[in-house]
């Protein structure tokens, strides 16, 4: 029970208030998997409506990212503690769009990491390699620095799920095969044992992200090393049913 498959939905900085209320009645009118853990990652704007649909089900929600000021001048970020006020118990840190896009550092996912925790607010961990860099054989190399980086900052790893992401998988519809997901998952489980010690990892969740579909979820589903999906276009249509139902 303690490690329970986890799906996530990073809708990422798509709809509208209206078709996210839509998406989550598809949500609520299937039949899902009671032994799933469902988190749902809508848009900023769209944290309350969303959790307020969703109200009564098993689906919680997540911000895609947070600040770790507590408050401040930083025209446009919202804050761990903010998020925490709307009672949102999750949020997305380290996204790779966030590290390649807007720039955010190993240093800075480690203090946002910190910060979440801190203000009770559980995470959704992203690490993972660009396409460079696992042709150069540096994949669990750049995973390993990246969780490095974390521990530096973070004792209890509890409140953590690791998504593995590699950027070449991400939005490209080339999903990773399930030996390349697991031989890093197995990497990031030995990272753990080494770090974290033998009863943290008992708990711990590795999840699997990057290009996730109906089509090719129940195969990674099936390997032990996979814990769980985060889902990023197929969130947005009905098959994230089916994605959550994956183990069925
Ligand atoms: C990876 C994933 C969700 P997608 O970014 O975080 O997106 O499933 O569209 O590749």
């Amino acid at each position: 029970a303690d490690r329970k498959f986890f799906v996530g939905g990073n809708w990422k900085m798509n709809g509208t208030i209206e078709s996210g209320k839509k998406l989550v009645e598809t949500i609520k009118s299937a039949k899902l998997d009671s032994n799933v853990e469902v988190v749902v990652a809508p848009p900023a704007l769209h944290l309350l409506p969303v959790q307020e649909a969703l109200k009564g089900t098993q689906i919680q929600v997540a911000g895609q990212n947070a600040y770790h000021q507590v408050s401040g001048a930083f025209t446009g970020e919202v804050s761990v503690s903010q998020l925490q006020d709307a009672n949102i118990p999750w949020v997305i840190i380290g996204h790779s769009e966030r590290r390649t896009l807007f720039g955010e550092t190993d240093a800075n996912v480690a203090e946002k990491t910190k910060a979440a925790l801190k203000h009770d607010i559980s995470v959704i961990l992203c690490v993972g390699e660009t396409l460079e860099q696992r042709e150069k054989n540096e994949s669990i190399n750049v995973v390993v620095r990246q969780l490095d980086a974390v521990k530096k900052e973070v004792d209890d790893w509890t409140k953590i799920v690791i998504a593995y992401e590699p950027v070449w998988a991400i939005g490209t519809g080339k999903v990773a095969t399930p030996e390349q997901a697991e031989e890093v998952h197995a990497a990031i489980y030995d990272w753990a044992v080494k770090n974290l010690g033998q009863g943290a990892t008992d708990k711990l969740r590795v999840i699997y992200g990057g290009s996730v579909a109906g089509k090719n979820c129940k195969e990674l589903a099936s390997k032990p090393s996979i814990l769980g999906f985060l889902v990023g276009g197929a969130s947005l249509k009905p098959e994230f049913v089916d994605i959550i139902n994956s183990k069925l």
